[in-house]
């Protein structure tokens, strides 16, 4: 059983993920309305993992006997300057992330709580993988540069990175 302060902290969680998914889905629109369909399928299947995500944590706090909360997801920004500012938003809000579920750990681990502690280490190295991804899209864009066709070629880069997930 977990404690009234752990389910409020999963729940919060849970809503985090939702507003990741509809983060990089919006993200995608911006990114499809501008031409970049690489980078647009790259932040959808970002997107689809990100519900999953959700649905994993959803579905840990019901086994456990607590009720999972969907609750209010605010709604995320729509306009982006450039490509390099919209992946360095998403490089930001996975930090955010992992600071977050860093705080879970820490929480399970002072609680004692090893089934939550356990559950998380999933997490943890998700988090691990999915900055590491993000840098290494902020490292393409840097090395092939936004001007002239540069954005044409890191479209192209990206998109392949979605064929890779
Ligand atoms: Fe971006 O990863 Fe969920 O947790």
């Amino acid at each position: 059983m977990l404690s009234k302060a752990m389910v409020d902290n999963l729940n919060e969680q849970i809503q985090l993920e939702s507003y990741s998914s509809n983060l990089y889905l919006q993200m995608s629109a911006w990114a499809e309305v501008k031409g970049l369909e690489g980078c647009a399928a790259f932040l959808r299947t970002q997107a689809q993992d990100e519900l999953a995500h959700m649905q994993r944590l959803f579905k840990y706090v019901y086994e456990t006997g607590a009720l999972p909360i969907v609750g209010a997801i605010k709604a995320p920004p729509t306009k982006y300057e450039s490509v390099s500012e919209l992946f360095q938003q998403v490089f930001e809000h996975e930090k955010f992330i992992t600071g977050k579920i860093n705080a879970l750990m820490s929480l399970a681990l002072k609680e004692q709580d090893h089934s939550t502690a356990n559950f998380l280490q999933w997490y943890v190295s998700e988090q691990h993988e999915e900055e590491h991804t993000m840098q290494k899209i902020l490292d393409r864009i840097k090395n092939i540069g936004e001007t002239g066709s540069g954005v044409y070629f890191i479209d192209r880069a990206i998109g392949m990175m979605a064929g890779e997930k």
